[in-house]
């Protein structure tokens, strides 16, 4: 069910535009507004869960389905060979500042750990 108030709900909808460079039944796939790698793309679900966490307690698949889009950008965007990341920020002490499910994917340069 989608939320009126949410960002990502509104870019599923197309009411807010983004670069979408990929879509499957249930997820959108679109570049960041502020990119912090080369590639660097949100996989979101069309459905509205506010975090991973939640979207796997409600057993959905929704979470694996997002690592298969995932690697499939990073294998049309060319970085699957170099090595991605995907991270799922949960939490706003963690960085989290849209509360609809999305993965990071980070590509195309190299990617310290820990990250900061
Ligand atoms: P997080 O901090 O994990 O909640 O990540 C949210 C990301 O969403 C952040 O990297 C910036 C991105 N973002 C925020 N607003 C927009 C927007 O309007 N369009 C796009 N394409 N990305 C956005």
């Amino acid at each position: 069910m989608a939320q009126d108030d949410c960002l990502f709900c509104k870019i599923v909808k197309g009411e807010v535009p983004a670069e979408i460079v990929r879509e499957s039944e249930r997820t959108v796939a679109f570049r960041d507004i502020n990119p912090q790698a080369p590639t660097h793309v949100l996989i979101i679900p069309r459905e509205h869960y506010p975090t991973a966490a939640a979207a796997a307690a409600a057993d959905t698949g929704l979470i694996d389905e997002i690592v298969r889009e995932a690697h499939e950008v990073a294998t049309a965007e060319d970085v699957a060979d170099l090595g991605y990341r995907l991270v799922f920020n949960t939490g706003s002490g963690a960085g989290q500042t849209v509360f609809h499910l999305h993965g990071h994917l980070l590509g195309g340069r190299g990617l310290n750990w820990p990250p900061g």
